[in-house]
């Protein structure tokens, strides 16, 4: 069990007690185009910041401070300027358009908002709309007005605010399955426990790692692998504010990147290009966010020797709380349940289901769900297990395989029918770059499963091709399983983190 003391601020114990540890000269972050931060520039620029918003900005502790940017230096100094205040981060991600940033802002109430310059508009419109009360101070321009300006000029002596261990530090929003956004609230020691579960005991980073990840810093997988475990750990995260699959294993290359998180698609993709060798010099790569196919697995672990860390997490549990790595990795399972978390499977009824049995993963750990609004909470914690929506089994060794999302798994004359499965089939076809399948209703057989793909530049999407793909799912699967309709597409829909939108092509095949 984790113990924390009554008074805890994260930010202290994520800047200062590495200082401490360390010393303040450590990189503590980069970015691909050579800036870089010591360890003790961050907590200075933290400090200022925390300046700007107490005695400029009146923030009192408790107040919650919205941030909008992509990945840089200065957001992560945001982030932890805001809880050195007292404040509670509201984290954002900058691709959202001002009709998604309205809920939020409703719900949210935010006094004021910390805005990376180029991604300022909506959130002004945000304010002239919904929040007329909302402070937006823009970050990264010019002018007096400038927080980077404003924070310069503070002194940068500042004490934290003792927080409560149990004191609200972030609003994290998530859009779910069905694109309507939910507020998680995590807890000061929430953001420790992450690293005192996953970060230490499946991640293990060490002082000379180099952290990158392509998720914003406003999905709390991107949160924990680049400010969390790195700098608990004293080691050093890049910042990278886009990058195509590609570009970024040239980054991991040329900036010698230790440990690379991301999706699978982005792994998929540096596969296609063959750019996989251009990861041969990591030591650790995970993958989450969904599930990584295991004929993606295979060939990184066969073309250059990476066994990646698969993980699921969720926002309302803030990180990951299955996973496996090194020797304990078993290929095709997502893993165990993370050291100090259980997990199980839960039948309809709410029992626990035996090994091999697939059904509702539930978690229990040191971080649980908790909305802001207390009608969804029903939803996600029954009987005490977080519901997190995923179908799996449990092997005997305890191991996790991952089968669908709840909302993904497609009944078929009878038959239960794991999407990732079928798309994993459609997926070795040579012509194919990714696909989606989802459950179509069909009068005569409850549902039908509904293949989207994405076909390799330049070869046509035609019934012929339909055909082939059909046969060749026919051939590796079970023949039920077959995608009976097929749809060609030139992208699959993916949030602004890149999880896919499975919800758009439900309804798609529902209209
Ligand atoms: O698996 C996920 O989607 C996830 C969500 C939040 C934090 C971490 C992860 C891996």
């Amino acid at each position: 069990e984790l113990r924390y003391p009554d008074r805890l601020n994260a930010a202290t114990e994520l800047i200062d007690t590495p200082i401490s540890l360390f010393g303040p000269d450590r990189p503590a972050l980069r970015t691909p185009s050579g800036e870089l931060w010591s360890y003790g520039e961050l907590r200075i620029r933290a400090r200022q910041i925390a300046q700007v918003l107490t005695e400029d900005l009146g923030l009192v502790p408790g107040q919650r401070v919205l941030l909008r940017s992509p990945n840089n230096p200065w957001t992560v100094a945001a982030w932890l300027g805001v809880l050195k205040a007292g404040g509670v981060v509201v984290t954002t991600m900058a691709a959202l358009r001002t009709r998604e940033l309205v809920p939020v802002a409703e719900r949210t109430r935010p006094s004021i908002a910390l805005v990376d310059h180029r991604f300022a508009d909506d959130v002004h419109t945000v304010r002239d709309t919904v929040l007329p009360g909302l402070a937006v101070v823009e970050y990264g321009g010019t002018g007096p007005e400038d927080l980077v300006a404003r924070a310069v000029a503070k002194s940068g002596e500042f004490t934290d605010v003792r927080t409560a261990a149990d004191d609200v530090a972030l609003l994290g929003p998530t859009s779910g399955s069905t694109g309507a956004p939910k507020i998680t609230m995590h807890f000061h020691r929430d953001i420790l426990s992450i690293d005192n579960t996953f970060g230490r005991h499946t991640l293990g980073l060490v002082p000379h790692d180099l952290v990158a990840c392509t998720a914003p810093l406003a999905f709390t997988f991107g949160l924990g692998m680049l400010v969390v475990f790195p700098l608990r750990a004293g080691a050093c995260a890049l910042l990278t504010e886009s990058a195509t699959p590609p570009r970024l294993a040239e980054i991991v290359r040329r900036d010698g990147v230790t440990v690379l998180a991301t999706a699978p698609t982005a792994y998929r993709a540096i596969l296609r290009e063959g750019k996989e060798q251009w990861l041969a010099g990591l030591r650790i790569g995970v993958s989450a966010g969904e599930h990584i196919p295991r004929a993606t697995w295979e060939q990184l672990r066969t073309h250059i020797g990476l066994k990646v860390v698969d993980g699921i997490g969720a926002t309302e549990l803030l990180h990951i709380f299955i996973s496996a790595a090194g020797a304990d990795i078993r290929p095709g399972a997502t893993g165990k349940a993370v050291p100090g978390y259980r997990a199980t499977v839960l039948g309809p009824d709410g029992t626990e289901l035996g090994p091999g049995e697939p059904g509702r993963l539930g978690v229990i750990g040191p971080v649980g769900c908790r909305y802001l609004d207390g009608e969804r909470q029903r939803d996600y914690v029954l009987a005490g297990w977080n519901i997190t929506g995923d179908i799996f089994h449990r092997d005997e060794d305890g191991y996790f395989h991952y089968h669908a999302r709840s909302d993904s798994m497609i009944v078929s004359s009878g038959y239960n029918i794991g999407g990732p499965e079928v798309e994993a089939a459609i997926d070795t076809h040579p012509d194919v770059v990714e696909s989606a399948v989802v459950a179509r209703p069909d009068p005569e057989r409850g549902s039908i499963v509904c293949a989207f793909v994405v076909l390799r530049d330049g070869v046509p999407g035609d019934e012929a091709k339909a055909k082939e793909i059909q046969d060749h799912v026919k051939r590796i699967l079970a023949p039920y399983k077959y995608p009976r309709d097929v749809r060609f597409q030139d992208a699959l829909p993916r949030n602004t983190s890149g999880k896919l939108q499975r919800f758009k092509l439900l309804r798609q095949v529902q209209e």
